[in-house]
């Protein structure tokens, strides 16, 4: 294996991850060293059948995406970018909006290990001093009216070399090298936050999973305003979490308001 001054491996590869994974009930994986998209792979894969918990997992993405086609940015040996299938069971039908909080929580544990205290800015983001630090993307797969797939994309910005320039974010970023003062080896981030997902799933459907998500927020209890699909704004105090994982803001007039969709920031001060 190749390694860097540290002794970090510097490349990853099949083999070597299995080994690090091994100890994982984790369905196959396919690593790849250079890939478009973890996420289209992984559903390309789930269309054609793949077991409840395989992998795809690769060292750059040269045309990785957020939501609403944004780009996600993966450049070669920084970062880590993975996709993990679920073939939901019947019980965790009901809950499968709650897998971003699932997702959100297993990186912020994982980051938990390293001593770093993360919030997790609805729906998707995990920040680090309030830069987002790792992005996450849930696609699904469906047969006729039911999801017969869910893929679960993840980002981390691992090195500060992952981090891309402030002309391509719309929100401050970091990297987990930055916030530690030095570096880590990804593959362990990886198998942490695989291990938080599995040993966090049974929970998904418990009110203490969606108190714990809560706990996680950030900007809770602040004035924020929350920029929609269609680009409308919508002003309010950041109050919680609904059941289903979407927000719940309360207007000016105290009416609480759910949130399905959005990119949230603190409101400005007038
Ligand atoms: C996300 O979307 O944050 C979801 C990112 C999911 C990425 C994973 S990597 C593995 C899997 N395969 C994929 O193709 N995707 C998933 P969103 O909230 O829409 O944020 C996208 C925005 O994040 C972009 O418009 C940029 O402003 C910013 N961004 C892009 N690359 C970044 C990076 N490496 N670090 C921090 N911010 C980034």
């Amino acid at each position: 294996m190749t390694r860097n001054p540290l002794g970090f491996p510097i490349l990853m590869n099949q083999n070597e991850l299995k080994k690090i994974l091994s100890s994982l009930p984790l369905g196959d994986i396919r690593y790849f060293d250079s890939i478009g998209s973890t996420n289209s792979e992984a559903l390309a894969w789930a269309t054609s059948g793949a077991k409840d918990l395989s992998l795809v997992i690769a060292d750059e993405q040269t045309a990785g995406r957020g939501r609403l086609d944004r780009k996600w940015f993966t450049p070669k040996g920084t970062a880590l970018a993975f996709s993990l299938i679920l073939r939901p069971t019947e019980g965790e039908r009901p809950y499968l909006t709650r897998i971003v909080g699932l997702a959100a929580l297993a990186v912020a544990d994982s980051l938990r290990t390293w001593g770093l205290v993360s919030q997790i800015k609805w729906p998707n983001d995990v920040l680090l001093n309030g830069r987002k630090v790792a992005g996450i993307l849930v696609e699904s797969v469906w047969a006729g009216e039911e999801i017969d797939y869910v893929v679960i994309g993840i980002g981390v910005n691992v090195r500060k070399e992952a981090v891309p320039g402030v002309e391509l974010l719309l929100f401050p970023a970091t990297s987990l090298e930055e916030s530690l003062g030095s570096a880590v080896e990804r593959e362990k981030v990886l198998h942490d936050i695989l291990a938080g997902i599995i040993a966090l799933r049974p929970h998904m459907s418990s009110d203490s999973f969606i108190s714990s998500w809560e706990q996680a927020l950030a900007f809770r209890g602040e004035p924020v305003q929350v920029e929609q699909g269609d680009g409308s704004l919508l002003t309010g105090k950041l109050l919680g979490l609904e059941p289903d994982g979407s927000l719940r803001l309360s207007n000016d007039t105290g009416t609480s308001i759910p949130v399905r969709f959005g990119d949230v920031r603190l409101r400005p001060r007038a």
